[in-house]
């Protein structure tokens, strides 16, 4: 029997989707910035005339998923990888949003079999998104490895 673990190493093969929503841009851009250093230092190259990464840009989290699972589907990538931030406000638009959202990216996963990362950031403030999209720590950067851990694993199980 064996253990199966993906690896951050073996990249230069991958081929990645990011999608990205442009609501709360202030967020999104730095989660992109910090998922693309990430990806750039285990190897990827996310020059996006390279051979490596697409990156899809969508109105909002709320679009995100649609998108994700069309990229899933043509069988191009190893991994997409979802970027959104979800920001309370006064009304409950972020609940149905954020649920949605939820809902939508792991049935695009589930659906396809290509893994869909769940990056996107849901926060009761600015001040919170912020902390963790550059301010302090940058989930982006999370996320890229969730990709590539998830993109190594799926290229073993499938061997
Ligand atoms: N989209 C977000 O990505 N984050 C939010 O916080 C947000 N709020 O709160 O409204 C948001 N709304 C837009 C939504 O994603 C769709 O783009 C829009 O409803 C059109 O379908």
């Amino acid at each position: 029997m064996a253990v199966f673990e993906g690896n951050f190493t073996q990249t230069e093969s991958l081929r990645l989707a990011i999608v990205i929503g442009r609501f709360n841009d202030l967020i999104t851009g730095k989660l992109l910035a910090g998922c693309q250093d990430g990806l750039k230092r285990h190897g990827v190259d996310v020059d996006p005339e390279g051979a490596q990464v697409d990156y899809v840009w969508v109105p909002g989290s709320f679009e995100v998923p649609v998108v994700a699972r069309q990229l899933a589907m043509t069988d191009r990538y190893d991994a997409v990888i979802c970027l959104g931030a979800v920001i309370r406000g006064q009304t409950p638009h972020f609940d149905y949003v954020a649920a949605e959202v939820a809902k939508g990216i792991a049935a695009a996963g589930f659906q396809t079999g290509v893994p869909v990362i769940f990056g996107i950031l849901t926060a009761d403030t600015m001040q919170q998104a912020l902390e963790r999209a550059g301010i302090k720590s940058n989930k982006g950067w999370d996320y890229a490895m969730n990709a590539l851990e998830m993109a190594n694993l799926m290229r073993q199980l499938k061997k």
